[in-house]
């Protein structure tokens, strides 16, 4: 595939094809960990690719075809967070795990290798997840002196289920491609040589499809687990589509026109 880099970064990849952006942790030495830097480019790419007007749906993922992501570098943790160049210790993953819920365009996780810890809360949250026969997916925190209960614990929970995901956080055990997909987890798995190719796929029919539909589908899904947010968000989405009715035009122009709006003409729905 003919891959174009949208933007150099130091510890991502990101590049675009086709109406596609892809996200992609270059740091293959270290199964991908990400350190505070590497999230804050993943941040800033994806809400690039959520401005870019060309881009209708995102890859996740990680180069080198061993690991998706092992999670937080734990070589640069520190007191309170991961430490980035500035010293400061932060958790900024779980502010990109909000990104990715909130992108109105689908997010797809395309996992070759390891998604652990923090990296497989990073596929989670993604909206479906393509894994290659080699995955290998899990949580460390109880290990490692770590955990993420909040997507990573409860949203997990409605992926595969409260006993299931309790399994995973309880026990850290590693699970195959294969058990992913029985458990829910993953959406489909093939070969490792077909994953892009795979991806790229899921990624060509989304493009068809509607993407206003595909917006409001996302927020709905969205609404019912997220609270007050998730209305906020799937109203923020209603109130998009009434801005673009004739009705709400009849308000603005009326007001810039300093005359009384005349809104006789526009239906009542039973
Ligand atoms: C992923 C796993 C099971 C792979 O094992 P293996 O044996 O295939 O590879 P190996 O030798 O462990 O890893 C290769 C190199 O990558 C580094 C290793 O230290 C090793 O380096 P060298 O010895 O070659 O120099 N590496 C791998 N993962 C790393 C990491 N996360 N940080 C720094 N270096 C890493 C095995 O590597 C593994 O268990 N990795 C650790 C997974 C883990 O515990 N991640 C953190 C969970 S906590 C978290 O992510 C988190 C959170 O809970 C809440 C908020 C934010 C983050």
């Amino acid at each position: 595939f003919n891959w174009t880099t949208l933007k150099e970064y130091k510890e991502i990849l990101f590049q675009y094809y086709n109406g596609i952006a892809k996200i992609s942790i270059n740091r293959p030495q270290v199964h991908n960990a990400f350190t505070p830097r590497t999230v804050t480019e993943m941040s800033e790419a994806m809400e690039l690719a959520r401005q870019n007007e060309n881009v209708g749906a995102i890859i996740l993922t990680g180069e080198g075809g061993k690991a998706f992501c092992s999670g937080g570098d734990q070589s640069v943790r520190g007191h309170g967070g991961y430490v980035g160049e500035d010293t400061v210790p932060r958790l900024n993953v779980l502010d990109l795990q909000m990104q990715i819920r909130r992108v109105p365009k689908p997010v797809i996780a395309m996992v070759a290798g390891w998604a652990i810890g923090g990296g497989h809360v990073l596929h989670v949250v993604c909206d479906m997840t393509i894994a290659a026969e080699n995955a290998r997916f899990g949580q460390t925190g109880p290990n490692v002196g770590s955990f993420d209960g909040g997507f990573g614990a409860s949203y997990l929970a409605r992926v595969v289920g409260q006993k299931k995901a309790r399994e995973i956080w309880f026990l850290c055990d590693q699970y195959d491609a294969q058990d992913a997909l029985q458990m829910g987890l993953v959406n489909k798995v093939v070969p490792l040589e077909q994953l892009e190719e795979t991806t790229i796929a899921w990624c060509e029919k989304i493009l068809q499809k509607s993407p206003l539909a595909l917006r409001m589908l996302k927020a709905s899904f969205n609404a019912e687990l997220d609270g007050q947010a998730g209305i906020q968000q799937l109203a923020g989405d209603a109130t998009l589509l009434y801005y673009l009715s004739e009705e709400a035009k009849e308000g603005k122009n009326a007001f810039l026109e300093k005359r009384k709006p005349d809104f006789s003409k526009f239906p009542k729905f039973p």
